[in-house]
């Protein structure tokens, strides 16, 4: 079975590494669609703290994950899910639902998030605790 699974993972942590262990438990290949600064940028407003290639380059060295790509839309997963040929979707049930349009052309799994950290969280620490 081919999993495929999307996300920024800016400022790498281990919510990220959960779901990407979680997601390759489903199969035996995982395919990580790491999305773009310029859709970062669309999506929240600012890039994100570490660039793409640095963040293709972290999601690729984990041993769980066997190939990465470029997200450039939000709009072309149903063409990255052919392309790729994946069976299962997997997101985090921050997505819960919302990628339920698929299904028609794989299944389609929610994993609940990691509790207590995020990318925003620690951002907000390191800004806020700091001393310089
Ligand atoms: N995640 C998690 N637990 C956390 C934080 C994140 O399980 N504590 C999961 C999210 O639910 C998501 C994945 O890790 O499935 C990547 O999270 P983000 O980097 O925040 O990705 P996001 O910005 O939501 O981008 O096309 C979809 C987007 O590219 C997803």
């Amino acid at each position: 079975m081919r999993v495929i699974t999307f996300g920024t993972f800016d400022v790498f942590h281990i919510g990220h590494v959960n779901i990407l262990e979680r997601a390759k438990e489903l199969g035996s290949y995982l395919i990580v669609g790491v999305s773009s600064d310029q859709l970062n940028i669309k999506k929240k407003g600012r890039p994100p703290i570490y660039s793409q290639s640095d963040r293709l380059k972290i999601v690729e060295s984990l041993h769980c994950v066997d190939k990465v790509f470029l997200e450039e839309s939000l709009e072309k997963k149903a063409e990255y899910i052919k392309l790729y040929k994946a069976d299962i979707l997997v997101m985090g049930s921050d997505w819960e639902g919302k990628f339920d349009q698929f299904k028609s052309i794989c299944d389609v799994q929610y994993f609940p998030r990691t509790e207590g950290i995020s990318t925003s969280q620690i951002i907000d620490i390191v800004k806020h605790h700091v001393e310089v």
